[in-house]
């Protein structure tokens, strides 16, 4: 899984990589025209709870990728658009950053904060793009210049997202059949990618819940199906210097009760429809990361084709069960541990255990 990072210059983009990656990235003015990839674990309580538990000689969280897009619009450095855009190829996901942060170090590259006028200026760039790509697209399919093909469908569908885009709609927001998805993931049109948004506040805005144009920005966030992240970059950058054993009271003597980091790496992986299944034993307690819906055959796959080619049972026990006992042992005296077959869709938290024959 691949998340973008994108936005304006000179609004945070770099900083929340690095808390995310612990990359060590360069920020700040003049950093901005280097990509960056780094890899992300996705915290996990529960994890550490099975990890306390096994104490394993490795714990693997679910981990994501993300890159760090240099910045785009005006006051990036007169950097191409189109290069922008096919840096977002090949992303699963994306994070749209938007500064309500004030800083008199830091200007705004438009020489003001305002939230709205800025994921405004990102949405229409995108649809804008996506109309132009289907134009040609169409243009194509209605000279017959596609051979072998019937493209009544193809037609239909870009019609269908043509008026969708001209309304300013994202084609996330767009209802579409299990065929017409399948038709479209050929197109990449930008607006179909599911978008995470992450407000980056400064301290007074956090501890307000609240700067200017918030209602607005939140409402505007809902009306296209995206999570909206509060964050404190600054704020986040000293939590991260503290030694570990600090960090749980510091947060709580700001009322929060897990990081913006640890909420926005959660908040990407469910808005992909990611969960985990856990494996659990003396050498390592690891997450595995499956789409909701996955049966056990396939999520075994995950760790090895062998054992979904031989896959022949599942031993599941599910996390809240296992946490009310403590142990595997008790566990299964006490008959929380089910024998699923193949078929058996696996849900987010199943520790499980594969019987399979090579
Ligand atoms: N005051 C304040 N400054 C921040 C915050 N987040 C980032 N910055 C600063 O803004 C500048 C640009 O940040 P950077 O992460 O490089 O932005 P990018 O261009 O979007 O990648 C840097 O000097 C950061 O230290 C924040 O929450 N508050
Ligand atoms: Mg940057």
């Amino acid at each position: 899984m691949r998340i973008g990072i994108i936005g304006l210059p000179q609004v945070g983009k770099t900083t929340l990589f690095n808390l995310l990656t612990e990359a060590g990235a360069s920020t700040g003015f003049g950093s901005r025209d280097k990509a960056n990839v780094g890899v992300a674990n996705v915290p996990d309580e529960r994890i550490d709870y099975l990890s306390s538990i096994y104490q394993p000689r490795k714990t693997t969280y679910a981990q994501i990728e993300f890159i760090d897009i240099a910045g785009f619009g005006p006051g990036s450095n007169g950097r191409d658009t189109k290069e922008f855009l096919s840096a977002l190829q090949n992303v699963d996901a994306l994070v749209q950053v938007v500064r309500a942060f004030k800083s008199e170090v830091v200007p705004h590259v438009l020489g003001s904060i305002d939230v709205m006028r800025d994921v405004d200026l990102l949405q229409s760039e995108l649809v804008l793009t996506d109309l132009s790509l289907l134009e040609t697209r169409l243009e194509r399919l209605t000279k017959g210049r596609v051979k072998g093909k019937d493209s009544k469908l193809d037609l239909e569908l870009l019609e269908k997202c043509r008026t969708h885009l001209e309304a300013e709609k994202p084609l996330t927001q767009v209802e579409f059949t299990q065929e017409e998805a399948d038709l479209l993931r050929q197109y990449t049109f930008y607006t179909a990618i599911p978008m995470v948004l992450v407000v980056n506040l400064d301290e007074d805005q956090l501890a307000a819940a609240a700067y200017e144009k918030h209602t607005e920005l939140a409402a505007w966030a809902a009306d296209r199906g995206m999570p909206l992240i509060p964050i404190c970059g600054k704020l986040e950058e000293e939590i991260t210097a503290l030694a570990p054993e600090e960090r749980a009271p510091f947060l709580k003597d700001l009322g929060l009760e897990e990081t913006g980091i640890a909420r926005l790496a959660k908040t990407v992986y469910s808005h992909l429809g990611l969960i985990s299944y856990f494996t659990v034993g003396k050498d390592e307690v690891r997450a595995w990361t499956i789409k909701a819906g996955t049966n056990a055959k396939q999520a075994a796959g995950k760790i090895h084709s062998d054992i979904e080619r031989g896959f022949i049972r599942a031993e599941v026990v599910g996390y809240e069960d296992f946490k009310q006992v403590g142990s595997m042992t008790k566990a299964k005296e006490k008959g929380l541990c089910r024998l699923e077959g193949k078929e058996y869709v696996v849900k987010d938290g199943d520790i499980i255990s594969f019987r399979f024959n090579v």
